[in-house]
């Protein structure tokens, strides 16, 4: 198959929303136009309710870290079975905005919460199912914050401590270095050099693929 699932990973604010145009624009450039854009948790009925609690929670009630891992994991194979796959299946190119990477950073890097534990549900929920390509935009934490301050109010997990977010980057940056489908774009850059960055590693990439 010549079509590929691409995926932005980030910190909050890290700027994937502007990412996902540059790659719909750089994908046009190669005459591909059967583009499916997702987000994680969500893009499915099902998985867009299950956002709502994982960002909000219900009545104040106290969300475990479990029970967030495996809400998330229920929305990411809605996703995947009823979305994604079948998007790939009939030749589509698919652009997650986040997938199972951030369960990595930020259940094992922020909450603490056993690799080993997300490793076998990965394992038994998704099988061998991963992404072509990983573009980590990487902020630093204090970036991140500053930039969600901005925007207003704060969701569940944007209310969480500069520590807990130092951990999900430093967890990104550790798997980053030893997964060669990833590659890290410094995002702490202006957006026009975050973009040429972008557009770069990408026309490299898909170069590579001889389309
Ligand atoms: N989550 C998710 C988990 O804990 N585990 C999981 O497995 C999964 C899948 C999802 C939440 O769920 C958690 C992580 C998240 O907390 P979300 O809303 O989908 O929440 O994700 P967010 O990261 O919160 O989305 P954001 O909209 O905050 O981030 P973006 O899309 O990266 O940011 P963007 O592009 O909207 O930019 C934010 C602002 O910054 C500016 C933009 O203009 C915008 O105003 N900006 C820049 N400014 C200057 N220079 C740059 N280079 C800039 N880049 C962006």
């Amino acid at each position: 198959m010549k079509n590929k699932f691409i995926v932005i990973e980030g910190l909050e604010g890290a700027g994937k929303t502007t990412a996902h145009t540059v790659v719909v624009s750089v994908l046009q450039e190669y005459n591909i136009n059967n583009i499916v854009l997702t987000r994680e948790p969500g893009g499915t009925p099902l998985a867009e309710r299950l956002r709502i609690l994982i960002k909000q929670s219900v009545d104040g009630e106290k969300i475990c870290d479990k029970a967030e891992l495996l809400m998330i994991y229920a929305a990411r194979i809605q996703l995947i079975e009823n979305v994604i796959k079948p998007a790939l299946a009939r030749g589509a190119w698919v652009i997650g905005d986040r997938h199972d990477f951030s369960s990595q950073a930020y259940q094992a890097g922020g909450r603490g919460l056993d690799m080993q534990l997300i490793n076998t549900l990965r394992h038994i929920i998704l099988g061998d199912f991963s992404p072509d390509l990983t573009l980590y935009l990487d902020i630093t934490p204090e970036i991140s914050l500053h930039r969600i301050y901005q925007r207003g109010q704060l969701d569940r997990i944007e209310q969480e401590s500069l520590n807990f977010f130092q951990r999900v980057r430093e967890h990104y940056l550790k798997v980053s270095a030893v997964d060669s489908k990833v590659i890290i774009i410094d995002a702490t850059q202006n957006l026009k050099t975050v973009k040429l960055s972008l557009q770069k590693v990408l026309y490299n990439w898909l170069e590579n693929l001889n389309l």
